[in-house]
């Protein structure tokens, strides 16, 4: 596997866990094509680990996998059992595969404390196996959630795999670089791209199509369909996308420090300030609430005295100085008891209005 350079050779970067502790462990997403090596690339990275004598930590996300060649330290299949999921929620393979990775989501905070844990040596990386229906992993509600996560804790990469005999025409070239280039922007965090299975074809045909626009445009010369033309174009645009790409796991560690964590920083201010003016907001409610619902107990307090001294019409003029309609439809129910049960669908109404309004809110931190 090459990395237009290798991929495990550095360190992790200066960030730390605070307070003159170790060094904080690099997480690498792996991510990439099905079938482009992952599983394979993961267990030579952890025996490389082993010889070096350096501290790794493999977590498998793919609950489908039937055989891992390498030792987990966290296996989503000891959590989710991914053949029961299908049967129970009557799914298909892909829709199995991604609710049991929405299922373990929801325990993640669990899997951050076990990789927080300190230890002697401390670790350096933590690889992480991802499904090969890539889009299961960019693209769910799991995915946000376990990349969110990694990356508020530890400088976090994303290592795109890419299967280099089969990208060896031009546009299949292109087709997995835009790819590269979508996880990018969804995931937004920094990114190496490894050339791997270089014993079946070597990579530097790649490394020569991403450096040099002419070379990529004499590949695809004797091509003048719409698709090339197309190709041509964006290996243009990709010229930049190209150009940031990294060759080692360090500098992607310092990347993240530079640009991703003060960019992480700020959405969490954001985040936290939205919090903030929506708890204020309940606050506000619940006030408002609360002073309804006194003023409305003392009204029916003052009716239930008027009706036992044995005045019918007191109803209504309890109503007529009640709060709002509320009032009205108590005397209209022509009881002091229906005061509150004419005022109770009210705010029933009102507070579902609201709780929409909040879950939409939730939904948008998701
Ligand atoms: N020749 C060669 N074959 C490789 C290499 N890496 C992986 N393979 C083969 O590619 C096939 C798929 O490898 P996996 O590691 O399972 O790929 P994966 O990306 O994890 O697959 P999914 O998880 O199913 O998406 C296997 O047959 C591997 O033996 C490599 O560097 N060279
Ligand atoms: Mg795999």
């Amino acid at each position: 596997m090459e990395a237009g350079g290798t991929a495990t050779e550095a360190g992790a970067g200066p960030s730390t866990s605070g307070q003159g502790q170790a060094p904080k462990p690099t997480v690498i997403l792996v991510i990439g094509m099905a079938g482009s090596g992952k599983t394979t690339l993961i267990q030579r990275i952890n025996s490389h680990l082993h010889a070096t004598g350096r501290n790794g930590y493999i977590i498998n996300m793919d609950p489908a996998v039937t055989h891992l060649p390498y030792g987990a330290n966290i296996d989503i299949r000891d959590t989710v059992k991914y053949k029961n999921v299908m049967k129970q929620y009557n799914l298909g393979p892909n829709g199995g595969i991604l609710t049991s990775c929405n299922l373990f989501a929801t325990r993640f905070d669990q899997v951050i404390q076990l990789c927080e844990k300190p230890r002697d040596p401390p670790l350096q990386y933590i690889v992480v196996d991802t499904p090969g229906q890539i889009e299961i992993f960019t693209w769910s509600a799991s995915g946000a959630i376990v990349t969110e996560l990694f990356a508020s804790s530890f400088p976090t990469l994303v290592a795109y795999v890419v299967d280099t005999p089969r990208v060896a025409a031009p546009q299949t070239f292109m087709s997995n670089m835009l790819q590269a280039c979508s996880i990018l922007y969804k995931l937004k965090l920094p990114m190496l791209l490894l050339f791997n299975k270089v014993d079946v074809a070597r990579h530097e045909f790649a490394l020569d199509w991403m450096s040099d626009f002419d070379a990529y445009t004499a590949a695809l010369e004797a091509d003048s369909s719409y698709a090339a033309t197309l190709s041509r174009s964006l290996a243009l645009v990709l010229d930049s996308f190209y150009a940031n790409m990294r060759s080692k796991v360090a500098e992607c560690a310092t990347e993240y420090e530079q640009f991703y964590l003060p960019e992480l920083e700020r959405a969490r201010k954001d985040k936290a300030a939205r919090e903030e003016a929506r708890q204020r907001k309940e606050m506000e409610r619940l006030r408002t609430d609360m002073e309804a619902a006194s003023l409305r107990a003392a009204g029916a307090g003052a009716g239930a005295g008027q009706a036992a001294g044995g005045s019918a019409g007191a109803g209504g003029s309890v109503g007529g100085r009640g709060p709002g309609g509320a009032g009205k439809a108590a005397a209209a129910a022509g009881t002091g008891s229906g005061a509150g049960t004419a005022g109770g669908p009210m705010e029933v109404d009102g507070s579902d209005e609201d709780d929409e309004e909040d879950g939409d809110e939730e939904e948008d931190d998701v």
